[in-house]
């Protein structure tokens, strides 16, 4: 048996059995992500790489795959040099899982980890992100997918996951922006990019 197979057995069978998805592999069940600084191509060549956060050091971070209804418990190893936490946007969720810091949990500290646990009860496709300093440490590229999948899928030829950003980014060194002092952004969780994404290219 390979690993993917087990995975989609042990995940759940009667979600994926209907309808083979192409390389839709469902997301293991058990498993954990580390938040950390790391490097990715953004601007195109000859722009160096841009110093980003992300999960697992990808940006945009690994996309979730689960089948409704089922448990998800995930690890997060905190590697940033902020105290952080995850925030699992749209998902009906216990309020001791649902990541925002300074309100449902403390933040995560650097070189500490929480366990999140909780069971997605609808599906639909919804994304993950950092909730702590959010107008920080989104900007940097800390977010992924999160789909979650019905048991009888829709019947569709191809099935694609974008993720749009838009980057500021000093146009000399395609490094981004250090500043996140304005008031407005902060308070939009964000700031207006002088570069756009997508999926992180
Ligand atoms: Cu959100």
């Amino acid at each position: 048996m390979i690993r993917r197979d087990f995975l989609l057995r042990s995940a759940s069978a009667a979600a994926v059995l209907p309808l083979p998805r192409a390389g839709r592999a469902l997301t293991p069940q058990f498993d954990e992500f580390k938040a950390q600084v790391s490097a990715v191509q953004l601007a195109p060549p000859p722009y160096p790489k841009t110093e980003i956060w992300g999960y697992d050091g990808m940006m945009p971070g690994p996309e979730l795959r689960i089948a409704q209804g089922a448990r998800v418990q995930r690890k997060l190893l905190n590697a940033l040099p902020q105290a952080s936490s995850v925030h699992w946007h749209g998902i009906r969720i216990d309020n001791a899982m649902d990541g925002v810091a300074g309100l449902t949990q403390a933040a995560v500290e650097p070189g500490e980890s929480f366990d999140y646990d909780f069971v997605v009860p609808d599906a639909g496709t919804y994304w993950y992100h950092a909730h702590a300093r959010s107008f920080e440490q989104v900007a940097r590229g800390l977010y992924g997918a999160l789909i979650v999948e019905e048991a009888e899928a829709p019947e569709v030829d191809r099935e694609e996951v974008l993720i749009l950003d838009d980057w500021l980014l000093d146009p000399e060194t395609a490094q981004i922006n250090p500043d996140f002092t304005s008031a407005h952004s902060r308070s939009h969780a964000g700031r207006m990019g002088n570069f756009v994404a997508t999926n992180g290219q």
